[in-house]
């Protein structure tokens, strides 16, 4: 790892989460990183001892700067595609990012870890997050890391490891070579991020990336865009109709059928709706590669804690149900909440939708809003674009007056569901305040 380095400059470009512990991973290995952010102001830099590091430039990109390094540490954050990051590219810096550096710790170690990876554009938390509950049930010392909150390198700090498993996003695995994992799993592909990729070719590409130096690929039968493209030695296709990885029939009820076996009756997994009887079969997947029991994994689905913002109850009030889904950033989260709730709504369900689309086009959500959605209550950057799906739709400046609208129409049997399809950043600072607020505002209109 040290040779690696040894007399190259190196910068750190972006001091976020990540940033900050590809800073500390580096510091560790007695490399002194130039800092750069866009920002002008980063919080976590008064910690940094000047002397520690090469310089700490904040705000405009320097080009030539950049071009100078060897090597740059580049953060999820940053759109690689700014041209100052392009022009050193050309001029021969290699551009990675911290899962990258991971690896490369990971790929010189004498005894690695197993390592497992799940991406998509949704399911992502919930199945890493459920992979790692699978195998701690198991005994193994598993660790959920990456996109959904700590960084990889900070993980690695933990020394006990047996298994990570990696919440990968699409910038992270952009700038990702050398990953070896015992599986690699591509929940779907629908349209995200296009502000950032350009196209869905490019999306898929780079979501395409997790297969690399995998053993095994577990894909979504019924999204192509999941499929490798390259050889991967064992592939597992889920789908809830199909035949190793699926939902059966047995002994009269619906089962969730596990490497041609029936594991678990649907009826006894805490996790509800149909996207997650498809999140449950490929978590068992990977989880069952990487070591974990059968017995651990009934025992996992059966008293999984389901995230916070995902399809949550805040309040059941006067017979009216809120539910909080504002992890819902677009548009297939947004249609899969829908499809998952439907059916149990007696009344109407009311939805509440917008925020910023990252460039999104939201056609696909009109025959459902239309069909489904009896009330539609739209506020945010992109809450026009999505109103003008539908006559009659409601815009609102805020929060809060989109809960007041809600519960002015509100009568008992229905449902309101906050799932904006949308990013938050346009009104707040991450989908946990969106979701946050929500519930508050909903409180408070309940009193
Ligand atoms: N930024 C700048 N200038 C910079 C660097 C960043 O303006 O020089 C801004 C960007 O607008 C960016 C924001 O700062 O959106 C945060 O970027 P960052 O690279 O500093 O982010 P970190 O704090 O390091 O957090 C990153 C992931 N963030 C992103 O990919 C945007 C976190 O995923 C991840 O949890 C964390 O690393 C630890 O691995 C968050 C996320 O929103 C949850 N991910 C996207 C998603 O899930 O849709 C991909
Ligand atoms: P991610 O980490 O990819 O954003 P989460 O597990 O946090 O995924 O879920 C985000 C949203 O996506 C939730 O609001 C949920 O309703 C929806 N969702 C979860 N699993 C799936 C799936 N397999 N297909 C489509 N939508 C899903």
């Amino acid at each position: 790892m040290n040779k690696l380095f040894q007399g190259k400059k190196v910068a750190v470009l972006g001091l976020g989460l990540s940033g900050l512990a590809t800073l500390r991973f580096l510091l560790k290995q007695g490399v002194k990183p130039t800092l750069m952010d866009t920002r002008l102001k980063v919080s976590g830099l008064e910690a940094i001892a000047p002397e520690k590091v090469d310089g700490i430039y904040l705000g405009e990109l320097d080009a030539n700067r950049l071009a100078g390094m060897d090597v740059i540490l580049v953060s999820p954050g940053l759109d690689t595609n700014h041209p100052a990051i392009r022009f050193a590219q050309m001029q021969g810096t290699q551009l990675i990012g911290d899962v990258e550096l991971f690896a490369l710790s990971l790929n010189s170690a004498e005894k690695a870890p197993v390592v497992v990876a799940i991406t998509g554009s949704n399911g992502k938390s919930t199945v890493t997050t459920l992979v790692a509950y699978m195998l701690q049930c198991s005994g193994i010392k598993a660790i959920a890391a990456g996109n959904i909150g700590l960084p990889v390198l900070d993980a690695l700090a933990e020394t006990d490891t047996e298994v990570f498993v990696l919440e990968l996003s699409s910038f992270q695995l952009d700038t990702t070579y050398s990953l070896k994992l015992k599986a690699a799993c591509n929940l779907n592909v629908t349209e995200d991020h296009l502000d950032r990729h350009g196209t869905m070719a490019a999306y898929a590409a780079a979501k395409q990336r997790i297969y690399q130096h995998a053993e095994l690929a577990v894909y979504n039968a019924l999204d192509p865009l999941t499929k490798p493209v390259t050889a991967v030695p064992e592939q597992i296709a889920i789908s809830l109709d199909g035949a190793g990885y699926a939902v059966v029939q047995h002994q009269g009820e619906a089962w969730l059928q596990v490497a041609g076996s029936p594991l678990i009756k649907v009826a006894e997994m805490s996790l509800v709706g149909q996207h997650n009887q498809f999140n449950a079969l490929s978590a068992a997947a990977v989880a069952l590669a990487a070591g974990a029991s059968r017995e651990a994994l009934v025992q996992a689905l059966k008293s999984y804690q389901s995230l916070p913002h995902r399809c949550a109850l805040v309040a059941n009030h006067k017979g009216v149900r809120w539910i909080n889904d504002s992890k819902a950033t677009n548009v297939g989260a947004t249609l899969a909440a829908i499809a998952g709730l439907r059916a149990e709504v007696t009344g109407k369900l009311i939805l509440i939708a917008g925020g910023d689309g990252k460039g999104a086009d939201f056609t696909g959500l009109a025959e459902v809003l239309k069909q489904q959605v009896d009330s539609l209550i739209t506020l945010g950057k992109d809450g026009p674009a999505i109103a003008a799906l539908v006559p009659g739709a409601l815009q609102v400046a805020d929060l809060t007056a989109a809960v007041k609208a809600a519960a002015a129409q509100a009568q008992p049997g229905d449902l309101v569901l906050l799932s904006p399809a949308c990013a938050s950043l346009d009104m707040f600072k991450n989908y946990e305040e969106r979701g946050r607020l929500f519930s508050d505002a909903v409180q408070k209109v309940l009193v």
